[in-house]
């Protein structure tokens, strides 16, 4: 009921519905009397008075629902159509002639609804007029309980006289309030079921929006291309958006009618992944040999593909073109020699190739092991350990709720414990190459990890290690022993006389060429103060005291003979210091203590 409550408050909402049954039983006039509208458009199929393609009608039923009716094509032969019109409709109304009852035909379209798992139906025994429809009441409403939709309401009409269809819009009422409420902030794929061109306005695309909302100005995604949405329309009037359930019609910019067809999909830019390749499992138990080659039918799409079986019901399909599929989706493959239908709902949109011998047991083990839904969902990305959350969830997998996030990746849980250990020795072995460069670059240990993306080099450095000037740093390590011999020698002169800087030719003497100054900077053994003056850490608390103990201000050769120092020294201390901010330099070229 509450599905219906949430539709009910929407003036625009509506709810769809697909005609299933046999040719000439009626579906047609049906849905003419239930609308006063004419679903067979064709001159050809009002000449051969059948339907050949899908037609589509709209009434409003006694509760204020808004009800569309897509009309589907009663023969064989136009099976395709068929198929195409209820792939995204989420309930049927089965009609079937009082005069003729249940046929071959009933039966190959109950078999659609069945494998595409239609919940929610209604019988309508049509040409009551004309024969008893108590029996065929009875015996369709038997059949189709063995089906995906249970146990039916049926009603017995007359297109001709009208007798009937008062209870049947009741009764339509009726199953309508019992359908789930669509989610409206899913992504939209729409399947186009019919592309034309109106003068003036260009392209028109119509279909069943399932799921989502679709607004004027929306950019949506056509097999790669962009295309904005310049008007919607439902039931033959312009709105700003049409929200599911609902029939649509688009008016593109940005692409020519004949660039489309039935089957292709718009879709919410980056929501869907196309895919050739999938892995399904089957829905039901079919009976003998399956065929290599089946008919895909998913939406309004019809395409061909070979069927690989794995093991039990897993199967691989090879599309002979590509599809928007998501996780989850039911798919409706036929055997185009017998006609047979199965259904096989879609487990995997980007599995692995299968090379090894066994490869397609474990394959089917795996996916036997992994249900649609949040707990596969943890399997899968256990399996991927680390995907991109956006085609994560394109794939159709909701965020499994342990996964860690960083950045726009998801991570499977102890993965990133496990990289993190490995760091270490990544840097351990930089370092023995480089020993006085501080650690191996953010690149180099993506690298190393095998990470698609240097920003994840972060989460995975952990303490004593830290990421400093774009290197994973380990603070604890020391520098090289004949580098850390020659600065500890000089730092004992320091200790002596804390301003006595090396002169260039003791570093060089000592071995301390740039690289090795620097690296003695970076663990904190020397400050440099300037180029070629070094001194041992805590200098500024060494040169401020002295400073404290003559006159302010001060002139430079004042302070240079508090430190007991050179030129070469003090010149350049002097402006570290006012550069740290411990001294004042005045306009007279004095300085004092700040
Ligand atoms: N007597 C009678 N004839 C009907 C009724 N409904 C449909 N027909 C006729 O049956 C034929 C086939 O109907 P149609 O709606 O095209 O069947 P569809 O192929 O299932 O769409 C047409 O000649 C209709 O006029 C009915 O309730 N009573
Ligand atoms: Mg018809």
């Amino acid at each position: 009921m509450t599905g219906g409550d949430v539709r009910g408050m929407d003036p625009r909402g509506m709810d769809v519905i697909a005609t299933a049954g046999h040719v000439d039983h009626g579906k047609s006039a049906l849905v003419r009397a239930l609308t006063g509208m004419e679903p067979d458009r064709w001159a050809e199929e009002r000449r051969r008075g059948l339907t050949i393609d899908l037609g589509f009608a709209w009434t409003t039923l006694p509760s204020g629902r808004r009800l569309a009716v897509v009309d589907v094509p009663g023969h064989e032969r136009f099976l395709g159509n068929m198929l195409a019109g209820v792939g995204s409709v989420p309930a049927a109304l089965v009609v079937v002639a009082a005069d003729d009852g249940w046929s071959a035909q009933t039966a190959e379209h109950v078999a659609v609804l069945d494998t595409l798992g239609v919940r929610h139906a209604l019988l309508a025994v049509t040409k009551a007029d004309l024969a008893d429809p108590v029996p065929v009441l009875a015996d369709a409403r038997n059949r189709l309980a063995k089906t995906s939709m249970g146990t039916v309401a049926g009603v017995a009409v007359s297109a001709l006289t009208g007798a009937g269809l008062p209870q049947l819009r009741a009764a339509l009422d009726e199953v309508l309030g019992n359908l789930p409420a669509p989610d409206r902030t899913a992504p939209v794929r729409l399947w186009i079921d019919r592309a034309f061109s109106i003068r003036g306005a260009g392209t028109v695309v119509t279909g069943t929006l399932a799921a989502g909302t679709v607004a004027v100005e929306d950019r949506l995604d056509l097999g790669g291309r962009a295309v904005a949405v310049r008007g919607v329309q439902s039931l033959g009037e312009p709105l700003e958006r049409a929200v599911a359930t609902a029939r649509v019609a688009l008016n593109l910019r940005g692409v020519a009618v004949e660039e489309l067809s039935r089957g292709d999909a718009l879709l919410t830019p980056g929501a869907f992944r196309r895919t050739e390749l999938v892995d399904v499992t089957l829905t039901g138990a079919p009976e003998g040999r399956l065929p290599g080659e089946v008919t895909v039918h998913v939406g309004s799409a019809t395409v061909g593909a070979r069927l690989r079986p794995l093991d039990g019901p897993a199967m691989r399909l090879r599309l002979a073109a590509s599809l928007p599929l998501r996780i989850g989706d039911r798919l409706l493959l036929r055997d185009p020699g017998t006609r047979r239908v199965f259904g096989a709902d879609v487990r995997d949109v980007a599995p692995p190739e299968l090379w090894r011998r066994g490869a397609a047991r474990q394959r089917a083990a795996e996916l036997a092991a992994r249900p649609v839904g949040p707990a596969g969902a943890s399997a899968e990305l256990g399996r991927r350990r680390l995907v991109r959350a956006d085609e994560f969830a394109a794939m159709g997998w909701p965020v499994p709720a342990d996964a860690s996030r960083v950045g726009p990746w998801l991570i499977a849980p102890g993965v990133l414990d496990e990289l993190a250990a490995r760091v270490p020795d990544v840097v351990a072995r930089y370092r023995k190459l480089r020993p006085l460069e501080a650690g191996p670059p953010l690149d180099v240990v993506r690298r190393a990890l095998e990470l698609p993306d240097v920003d994840l080099v972060a989460a995975v450095v952990r303490t004593p290690l830290v990421l400093r000037d774009g290197r994973v740093v380990d603070d604890s390590a020391g520098l090289p022993p004949a580098v850390q011999q020659a600065v500890d020698d000089i730092r004992a002169r320091l200790a002596a006389d804390p301003f006595a800087a090396p002169e260039a030719g003791d570093l060089a003497a000592a071995g301390l060429g740039v690289r090795e100054l620097a690296a003695a900077v970076r663990s904190g053994h020397l400050v440099r103060i300037a180029d070629g003056v070094y001194l041992a850490p805590g200098i500024a608390d060494v040169a401020r005291a002295r400073l404290a103990a003559i006159p302010q201000p001060f002139t430079l050769s004042q302070a240079r003979q508090a430190w007991g120092t050179s030129r070469r020294v003090a010149v350049p201390l002097a402006e570290w210091l006012d550069a740290r901010g411990l001294t004042v330099r005045l306009p007279d070229n004095t300085r004092r203590l700040r």
